[in-house]
C-alpha cells in the first residue's frame, strides 16, 4: 500500500512537473535585447555587487548600467550578501512574467546564458552582447528581492 501510495505521488508530482514546462516557464525572449556573447571577442567588464543591507534592503551595485549598440559587456557577479541572489538579464516585461513563475517555485536555480543564481560569497559570470538598444532590466527574481531593491535597468544606446 505504502509503495503504491508513494507511487501515486511520485506520478502527481511528475505530471505537475511536465504540466509547468508546458506552462512555458519562459526565461525571455533574449532576442529582444540581445545574444549570449562571444567570450573569445573583446568586451568591456562590469562587475555587479549583489548584497543586502542592515536595514533590509537589498541592491544591485551598480543599480544601472549604460551600453553601446554591439557592445559585448563582461558581467561579473558578486554576491557579497548573506543570502543567494540572482541576475537575471532580460526585458522589463520578460522578468516582470518570470517573477511570477518564481513565486511558485522560487527554488528553481537559474543557469542560463542571460541568468545565474550565485551563492552568498560566490561569483559568477556572464558575457552579453547588447545588439539592441533600448531600456532593459536586470533583477534578483527571488520572491521578495526585487521589491527589496534588486531591480536595475540597462540602457542601451
Ligand atoms: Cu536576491
Amino acid at each position: 500500500m505504502k509503495t503504491s501510495l508513494m507511487l501515486a505521488v511520485l506520478a502527481a508530482a511528475l505530471a505537475s512537473s511536465v504540466a509547468w514546462a508546458d506552462a512555458g516557464h519562459s526565461h525571455g525572449d533574449t532576442k529582444a535585447f540581445g545574444e549570449p556573447g562571444d567570450p573569445k571577442k573583446p568586451s568591456r567588464t562590469v562587475e555587479v555587487v549583489m548584497k543586502e543591507t542592515d536595514d533590509g534592503k537589498m541592491l544591485f551595485e551598480p543599480i544601472s548600467i549604460t551600453a553601446n549598440r554591439g557592445e559585448q559587456v563582461h558581467f561579473v557577479l558578486k554576491n557579497q550578501g548573506q543570502i543567494d541572489h540572482e541576475f537575471m538579464l532580460a526585458t522589463r516585461a520578460d522578468n516582470d512574467k518570470h517573477a511570477i513563475a518564481m513565486r511558485k517555485n522560487p527554488d528553481m536555480e537559474h543557469d542560463e546564458p542571460n541568468g545565474r543564481r550565485v551563492g552568498p560569497g560566490k561569483s559568477d559570470e556572464i558575457t552579453w552582447k547588447f545588439s539592441k538598444s533600448g531600456e532593459f532590466n536586470f533583477a534578483c527574481l527571488i520572491p521578495g528581492h526585487r521589491e527589496a531593491g534588486m531591480d536595475g535597468t540597462v540602457a542601451v544606446k
